[in-house]
């Protein structure tokens, strides 16, 4: 027997970047003929993809932890390192992702609507993509960046065009498997159906779907009988039927109470007063349940439901029933604003890539977070000076140095670039960070220089402009 698996949590890691390479292109006779280390590849990204031939998470269930594959390092001669493969996890259609804390994330809806669940971490620039005019032979290249890794929670909500609601018993499963040609599950005790059953119905011109839900009771919404955790299954649905049962042997019910019970239900659990509803009177086969559904008929009317008397078991009334059902979901579909183009996709929440923060924490450690003086540190081999170098005035043109300053850092300070968990902390020497005030580019110190004249402004530019772009070709749009 296979479990309905509906909701999973999945552990994602997408592949971490490639690193750059540092090597120096070497000739006969030409000892040194320039730097000609090629770049890392990107990590693979983890996506979430709607398959409609998928109708389970059944497989994440056994499988919760998926990763991507790494970028490959550059290598000399100017080879990049291939990119890693990007994993594609196929889910149901409808399922919602949301993170640990119950926060939805993305909503997948339509054939090949996709989600990034976790980013690839771009690839290290080789030494050669580092050179520049001022620059000429970089020592040293970047580091890949890790790729993300990513705790996510897939729920899966049935897209049905119609939801049965009733008590235990009053013969939903049994309605779907007259209309459909699903066999669920049928027995004469409560709460046989455990999940919900989908069945897809055809009606002259129109196919449409219908689920039941497991039996309500009273004080479902506390969590009795089996609750209404299942009802987030029909909140797609556009229209609900009550299915009352006529032929209930049990003394304290009846059609019209059981109604009122099931409305309180739905009300406690909140977004389904606008769908609307219709009443079936169910087991009019049993001459008890005929007479009780022609008494309570007109008061239901009167409440503004439109009523069908049918038979699950004896096939009575199933046609009217069916073809009403089939047009008001072509309503439904003609009022829906037009369907979202599939293929959407999803990114989660960008990360702002302009800014970044300094704060003084209580202990007096500076700590700096944004997403590039993060990305650079993870992007720095710390062994090798002249990479730490060139992290300082990245950092510097970023303007984090002024900023430090501005918050009151003064040498020897600690400083954390990053969250508590991840971060890398140094002592701050603004003199070796290439302190705004005292320095300017990294090797240049002004106080000792004459102004520079016009034409090596210009090519000190040019030379910023190339950094610039390489930083802007690094980052590989999606
Ligand atoms: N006489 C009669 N019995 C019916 C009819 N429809 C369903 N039943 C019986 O009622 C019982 C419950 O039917 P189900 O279809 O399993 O009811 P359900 O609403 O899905 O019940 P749960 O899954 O427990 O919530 C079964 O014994 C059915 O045979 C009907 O039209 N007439
Ligand atoms: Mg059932």
């Amino acid at each position: 027997m296979t479990t309905f698996v509906d909701r999973v949590e999945l552990h994602v890691a997408a592949g971490s970047g490639g690193h750059g390479c540092a090597s120096v292109h070497r000739e006969k006779f030409k000892p040194l003929g320039g730097p000609d280390g090629g770049n890392g590849g990107r990590g693979g990204d983890v996506l979430l993809v709607v398959d409609q031939s998928i109708t389970t998470l059944l497989d994440y269930h056994h499988k919760p932890h998926r990763s991507a594959t790494n970028g490959k390092p550059g290598e000399g001669g100017n080879r990049s390192g291939k990119d890693g493969q990007d994993l594609i996890l196929p889910v149901p259609d409808g399922t919602v992702v949301l993170d640990k804390a119950g926060n939805v994330l993305a909503d997948l809806v339509g054939h090949g609507t996709s989600y990034v669940a976790a980013e690839g971490g771009r690839g290290g620039l080789g030494n050669a993509a580092l050179a520049s005019a001022r620059r000429k032979a970089p020592g040293f290249a970047l580091l890949g960046v890790p790729g993300g890794l990513q705790e996510i929670v897939l729920e899966l909500k049935t897209v049905a065009d119609v939801a049965l609601v009733g008590y235990p018993s009053a013969g939903k499963s049994s309605l779907i498997s007259v209309l459909s040609a699903a066999k669920p599950k049928i027995a004469d005790y409560p709460f046989t159906t455990l999940v919900p059953n989908l069945g897809v119905v055809t009606a002259g011109e129109t196919v449409y779907t219908i689920a039941d839900v497991p039996g309500l009771i009273p004080g479902a919404s506390q969590g009795k009988g089996l609750g209404l955790e299942f009802l987030r299954h029909v909140e797609r649905c556009s229209v609900l039927v009550h299915v009352l049962d006529t032929a209930t042997l049990e003394s304290e019910r009846d059609p019209v109470t059981d109604l009122d019970i099931i409305e309180e239900e739905l009300k406690q659990y909140g977004g389904l007063g606008n769908r609307p509803r219709i009443v079936v009177l169910n087991k009019i086969d049993v001459p008890d349940g005929k007479d009780l559904a022609e008494m309570v008929r007109p008061d239901l009317e009167a409440r503004g439901y439109r009523v069908f008397e049918v038979s699950a078991v004896a096939h009575m009334g199933l046609k009217e029933l069916s073809f009403a059902l089939a047009e008001m979901v072509g309503q439904a579909r003609a009022a829906k604003p037009k369907e979202e183009a599939t293929r959407i996709v999803i990114r989660p929440k960008a990360v702002d890539d302009a800014g970044f923060t300094v704060v003084q924490e209580e202990d007096g450690l500076f700590r700096v977070r944004g997403e590039k003086p993060e990305r650079w540190v993870r992007q720095t081999d710390f062994n090798n000076d002249e990479a730490v170098g060139y992290l300082a005035d990245r950092l510097n043109r970023l303007g984090v140095e002024a900023e430090l300053m501005k918050a009151g850092a003064r040498s020897g300070d600690g400083v954390a670039i990053g969250p508590e968990e991840n971060a890398v902390v140094f002592d701050w020497e603004p003199t070796v960070m290439a302190g705004a005030e005292m320095l300017g580019r990294r090797g240049e110190d002004h106080r000792l220089e004459a102004p520079r004249p016009a034409a090596q402004r210009r090519r000190d530019k040019e030379a910023e402009r190339d950094e610039a772009e390489k930083e802007y070709n690094d980052f590989k749009p999606f």
